[in-house]
């Protein structure tokens, strides 16, 4: 073992002696520094420095109660967090997920991500992540608004414009944020709209960010296909989810031609070999917050399936899991690979563990990683703050434009660092290393912190 793998297996060890149970961010933390050991080893100085003891430790974490009323009049308590990972570049930056799975090792998973995927970017965002174990189906709108209003009543204090500014993710959506707008406006008494992004359009929201993570998506896989001379018209396109990411996900892989044949949520998954409906998709999840077996009902010649993982077993010459993470295994991939699937992009984050990745990329599967493919998202975030500054609102071509210009360059960015480090079409790395270079040089350049 060379020194800087020495050094990679010592921070690994260290962080699992210190949380064992935080298995998706000990994943995590191993997916990222395991590939940047090449950068390592030209950037001894790291190590004297103790970077990477430093990068994996969250420079705050924040957890609290949050006791709200239900539609009967009792009483529920819930667990809030917000995870402030690295402000090396940006304030904190990060959605919030609310979902009864969500505990601190998940968010420190998604907090480290974000670090690395915000730095892609190119924009001034430094990386955070939050969120809370409710669980929003079956709740009232009412419901929903308490709930929010509560985790905002301790939220607030930790948060800012210039300090950290969540968004949306897994049960976060418009409503919500706006609930969460509210509330921090009536508690601060001022109108700070670039504390929250995802905003209503009516209140200082950017056209074109409901669409921007399922677009970038896209738009990142068509720069990897194009560089190959592949084209996505009549590919077959196997997508996971239903929610934010995959809807828009659906809709830029049917306008650049492809052909997308499934969806699923928590429960079960859609096959409709005559291609899947958006418009259909988005009115049950969206507007109607209902299962997604309902799409049947509209189009009978589409099937259902009960379990969410029989979605990889349908042939596809593109796969983009874009529900939640560890959603394709070895297993998974291995029975995708076997169907003849080429091509996987990660629109949800970290959807394929580490073992399915690696057979991905032995495979020859043009693999687009999650913090590289899905920073649309946050990316157009960043770009609503610079609106809300401004005091302007721009039209949605531009906004869509400087995104398509966005994810362009975080694949030549990606694929620069790949071929510098001697394994061209590994983008896993080739992401790691442009993500972990910028925030690296942040943090040395600002002294000891
Ligand atoms: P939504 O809440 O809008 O949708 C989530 C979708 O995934 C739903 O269809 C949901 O089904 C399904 N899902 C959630 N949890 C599970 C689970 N444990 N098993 C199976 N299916 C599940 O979330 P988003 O679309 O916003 O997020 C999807 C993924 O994309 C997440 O990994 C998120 O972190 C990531 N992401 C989101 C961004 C954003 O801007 N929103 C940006 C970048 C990444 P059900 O309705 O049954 O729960
Ligand atoms: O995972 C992600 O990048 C998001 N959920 C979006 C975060 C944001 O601040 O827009």
């Amino acid at each position: 073992m060379s020194e800087m793998q020495t050094y990679v297996e010592d921070i690994l060890n260290l962080i699992k002696k210190r949380d064992p149970d935080q298995i998706e961010f000990q994943n995590t933390v191993k997916e990222v520094l395991t590939s940047i050991v090449p950068f390592l080893e030209k950037n001894p100085q790291y190590k004297a420095q103790k970077l990477l003891e430093r990068i994996v430790e969250p420079e705050r974490v924040i957890s609290f109660r949050v006791a709200w009323e239900d539609d009967k009049g009792e009483i529920q308590v819930n667990r809030g967090y917000r995870v402030q990972m690295n402000s090396a570049i940006g304030p904190y930056k990060g959605g919030l997920r609310f979902h009864p799975s969500v505990n601190l090792s998940i968010l420190k998973f998604l907090a480290f991500e974000q670090v690395f995927k915000n730095s892609l970017t190119s924009l001034p965002i430094g990386g955070g992540k939050g969120g809370s174990d409710f669980d929003p189906k079956g709740k009232s709108d009412n419901e929903v608004m308490r709930f929010c209003q509560a985790f905002m009543t301790e939220l607030y204090r930790h948060i800012g414009p210039h300090v950290d500014v969540p968004a949306g993710d897994i049960g976060v959506g418009g409503r919500e944020i706006g609930y969460l707008f509210g509330q921090y406006k009536r508690i601060r008494d001022a109108y700070d709209s670039a504390v929250l992004t995802g905003k209503g359009l009516t209140y200082g929201g950017s056209l074109a960010r409901t669409e921007a993570t399922g677009y970038g998506l896209l738009y990142f896989v068509k720069n990897m296909l194009d560089a190959k001379n592949i084209s996505l018209k009549d590919k077959t396109v196997v997508i996971s989810g239903a929610g934010n990411v995959a809807i828009y996900a659906i809709q830029k892989a049917q306008e650049f031609g492809a052909k997308v044949v499934t969806c699923s949520d928590s429960n079960g998954y859609i096959y409709d070999p005559n291609g899947i409906d958006f418009v259909t998709v988005k009115r049950i999840k969206e507007v109607d917050r209902g299962r997604i077996y309902e799409y049947e009902n509209v189009h009978p010649t589409a099937e259902y399936h009960e379990g969410c993982r029989g979605v990889w077993d349908v042939k596809c010459d593109i796969a983009l899991p874009c529900a939640t993470q560890s959603e394709i295994d070895l297993e998974s991939a291995k029975r995708l690979v076997a169907n003849g699937c080429k091509v996987v992009g990660e629109g949800a984050n970290m959807p394929s563990t580490l073992e399915a990745i690696d057979y991905f990329l032995k495979n020859n599967v043009l693999f687009a990683p999650a913090k590289a493919a899905n920073a649309g998202g946050v990316a157009v975030s960043a770009l609503e703050m610079s609106q809300n500054s401004e005091r302007l609102h721009w039209t949605f071509e531009e906004v869509d434009n400087k995104l398509k210009d966005i994810m362009k360059n975080i694949y030549l960015n990606a694929k620069k660092n790949a071929e510098e480090f001697g394994d061209p079409d590994n983008l896993v790395m080739g992401a790691n290393i442009a993500g972990f270079k910028k925030v690296a040089e942040a943090m040395t350049a600002q002294g000891l912190v």
